[in-house]
């Protein structure tokens, strides 16, 4: 059901801002859309098996934590969200996240706002947002023990900076608890 955004035109990976790369275009062909402001939204945090970090509307979700690292507010209404299930939940208008701010979407499949049909393999997963362009960010999240968070160890920190954090910090800055 879902397709074409894998592996996609454009360059993906997980740092969530190379989209004005020119190396997948030197053949002076067709180019990418571009944004006028530059779209830095990051996968900054994930649980895949939740049993005390974060209770909503009664359930304990896994959870995928978005961050919005710009001074500006982003929507991301048409942005599509999925795992490596076959189910794809398309985000809407309601989905915004403030600048500087943090957005978090549960993995419950609870037909509820705020929730995706799907929930997070907690052997291994892999997440994926794909915007509007079809270009994409995506994390591989390893096998995680309960309640463990699969956590940047700072907002949008670009490389491997991945760190398993017990209870993690949905919906705020990630800090690591030495
Ligand atoms: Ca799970
Ligand atoms: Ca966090």
């Amino acid at each position: 059901m879902f397709c074409g955004c894998g592996p996609g035109p454009a360059d993906g990976g997980d740092d969530g801002n190379r989209d004005t790369d020119t190396d997948t275009d030197t053949d002076g062909g067709t180019t990418l859309p571009t944004y006028s402001t530059p779209i830095q939204i990051c996968i900054n945090e994930v649980m895949t098996d939740n049993s005390g970090s974060l209770m909503v509307d009664g359930d304990w979700p896994d959870w995928i934590e978005l961050h919005n690292p710009t001074s500006e507010e982003q929507s991301l209404d048409g942005w599509l969200v999925h795992d490596q299930s076959d189910t794809v939940q398309r985000l809407d208008a309601t989905s915004t996240i403030p600048a500087g701010g943090f957005l978090v979407l549960y993995a419950s499949e609870l037909d509820l706002p705020g929730h995706l049909p799907f929930k997070l393999n907690s052997e291994g997963d892999v997440v994926t947002v794909v915007r509007p362009d079809a270009s994409f960010i995506e994390v591989s999240v390893p096998q995680s023990a309960t309640d463990w968070a699969f956590a940047r160890e700072t907002d949008c920190c670009v490389g491997e900076c991945w760190i398993a954090e017990l209870w993690g910090t949905p919906g705020e800055t990630n800090v690591i608890v030495e």
